[in-house]
């Protein structure tokens, strides 16, 4: 069974990306997870992971979707390898609702890497 349902929202645009209706520089696609390069890039390498089921934020999982949930985390730590980051180390970011700054509505991480980043308690 597939752990992508299809759910996608019309006006979402990382349902638009799953659905390849908005372009996107993409390193990585499964049945159920997509990853791609971020359009306002804040670090030398700046991915954003996401499952292709539509769930808005981290409030909205459920207990179904723990094992979308960790082949998501999974298939960061891959890419992350992939793009040279496992050794230096790099940073995996959710923003979950707005007072964390999230902007688009469904899940996603950022992987962020690729130079010293700004310590978050500096
Ligand atoms: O982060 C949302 C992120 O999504 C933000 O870093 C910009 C990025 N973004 C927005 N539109 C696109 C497209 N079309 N392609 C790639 N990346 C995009 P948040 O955690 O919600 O603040």
């Amino acid at each position: 069974m597939t752990l992508w349902e299809a759910r996608s929202l019309p006006d979402c645009l990382f349902c638009k990306i799953v659905e390849g209706t908005i372009p996107a520089r993409k390193v990585f696609e499964d049945e159920s997870v997509v990853a791609f390069h971020d359009i306002q890039p804040q670090a030398p390498v700046h991915l954003l992971v996401i499952p292709k089921k539509h769930i808005a934020t981290m409030n909205d999982c459920e207990a179904d979707d723990s094992a979308l949930l960790g082949h998501t985390l999974l298939v960061a730590q891959r890419i992350a390898k992939e793009a040279g980051l496992a050794e230096s180390g790099y940073r995996l970011v959710n923003n979950c609702g707005s007072d964390a700054g999230q902007v688009v509505f469904h899940l996603h991480w950022h992987i962020l890497g690729g130079e010293k980043l700004a310590a978050l308690n500096p």
